[in-house]
């Protein structure tokens, strides 16, 4: 064991030089990306060299501890007050967790195999994870609302750095995960880091929005969420993208309990519905490419119950091939480039740049990375439930979303 703990010892040592060196070696190719903002935000630091913020001993104490997850329901009950001690106790929590949820991160990019955590992108958001650690741990204790402030404004500039991140990761992947056999480990690392990310993003914007509350909402809970809204605004803006890349566009009709409301915390249901949806009406269109006057509606069913919500997204799309049936939950698998039309290649979905995306709320680009299945699949089970999907070859899918509720009566994930 003395010496597996030195080959270790040894592996880091070479990660953190080869970090080093990678950044130096391509410093200017940086210019234009999202490390350079986040660092934007703070220019001294943009001179120092990435060493001076690896503080290794304090991210290992950090990723020692076990993360402390609460439930949707705590949020929804947690009392107010008037003098805004809730505020003070929601940043003083976070100033505790973040900094153990972003170590068990960076220690997931340290697991990478060598190959894959050398990729100049995934230093990139590696780095990011280091940087955000360092400014998060080293934050003075929040004894009033005024540092509170202070704390409250790094939270909302690193949601801002980190907004392109699962972009960065498609990238990144999809340029050296040929180099990998072992698609498990990729995929846990994605799973995990994906939906980390996605827990570090509900926690901040729902302190962030302890201050500045929404009508029907307790921070990032909407009291009075309606599946029905929420599918027909995110349809609008898919077939908006689908009207702009190909001229045409299904419709998209929404049946069932369309009355249907309940607590719900709408901003991963609408990014799995997005690229739902984007897949069906992408299928729809290839398929109806020579016949755009028959274009079959996308058929979305709400089913609400005591227990669970369930989303059925039909399409007549003419289904999935035997021959990739297997494949299409990896991440990275696409078959957007497959195609040689030029009506439907191109990217399809890909260089659209929708209002949505210049707020960076969506994943508009998306497309074309082959992360809508499988990121959509890590985000409903980390909100306790779970995506099926069945297709009827030469005809259409069917994708099942099935998410329990939130209100307390029964079990719910945590946050
Ligand atoms: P992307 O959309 O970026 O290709 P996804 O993970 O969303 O990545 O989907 C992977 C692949 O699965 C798609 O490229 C497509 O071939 C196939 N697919 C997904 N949903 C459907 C659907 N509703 N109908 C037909 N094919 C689909
Ligand atoms: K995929
Ligand atoms: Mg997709």
């Amino acid at each position: 064991s003395a010496i597996s703990c030195s080959k270790r010892v040894l592996w880091h040592q070479t990660q953190i030089l080869s970090i080093v060196y990678l950044v130096n070696k391509n410093s200017r190719k940086f210019s234009d990306d999202v490390f350079n903002r986040a660092l934007d935000s703070n220019v001294k630091e943009k001179s120092k060299p990435v060493t001076s913020f690896y503080n290794q001993s304090a991210i290992d104490a950090a990723a020692a501890k076990p993360s402390l997850r609460i439930t949707p329901t705590t949020i929804l009950y947690a009392g107010k007050n008037p003098d805004g001690s809730h505020i003070l106790r929601s940043a003083q929590y976070l100033h505790k967790e973040l900094p153990v949820r972003i170590a068990h991160r960076i220690q997931g990019f340290r697991g990478l195999p060598f190959i894959v955590g050398c990729h100049p992108t995934l230093i990139k958001v590696h780095e990011m994870y280091i940087r955000a650690f360092l400014l998060l741990s080293q934050f003075p204790h929040i004894r009033d609302l005024e540092i509170e402030e202070q704390y409250s404004k790094l939270l909302h500039n690193l949601l801002d750095d980190f907004r392109d991140v699962m972009i960065l990761m498609a990238e990144g992947f999809a340029e050296c995960r040929k180099h990998i056999k072992d698609e498990d480990m990729i995929r846990q690392f994605l799973d995990r880091t994906l939906t980390s990310r996605l827990s570090i993003r509900l926690l901040c914007e729902h302190h962030l929005s302890l201050r500045d509350e929404k009508p029907n909402h307790v921070g990032i809970i909407n009291v009075n969420f309606s599946p029905r809204k929420l599918i027909e605004k995110t349809a609008t803006f898919v077939k908006e993208m689908s009207e702009a890349k190909y001229g045409v566009t299904p419709d998209v009709r929404v049946v069932g309990h369309i009355n249907a409301t309940f607590p719900y915390i709408a901003p991963p249901l609408e990014y799995i519905i997005t690229e739902l949806l984007k897949n069906a009406i992408r299928a729809t269109v290839e398929a109806y490419i020579n016949n755009t006057g028959n274009i079959p509606d996308v058929v979305v069913t709400i089913a609400n119950n005591e227990v669970d919500f369930i989303i059925r997204i039909s399409d007549r799309g003419g289904g999935i091939d035997h021959c990739i049936i297997d494949q299409i939950w990896d991440y990275n698998f696409t078959t957007s480039r497959a195609t040689v039309d030029d009506r439907v290649d191109g990217g399809l979905f890909g260089e659209i740049t929708s209002p949505s995306h210049m707020s960076g709320s969506k994943a508009g680009r998306m497309h074309g990375y082959g992360f809508g299945l499988p990121a959509s699949r890590a985000y409903a089970e980390y909100l306790g439930g779970s995506i099926s999907l069945e297709t009827m070859q030469g005809i259409g899918t069917d994708v099942y979303l099935r998410l329990r509720h939130i209100d307390g009566r029964h079990e719910s994930f945590r946050i």
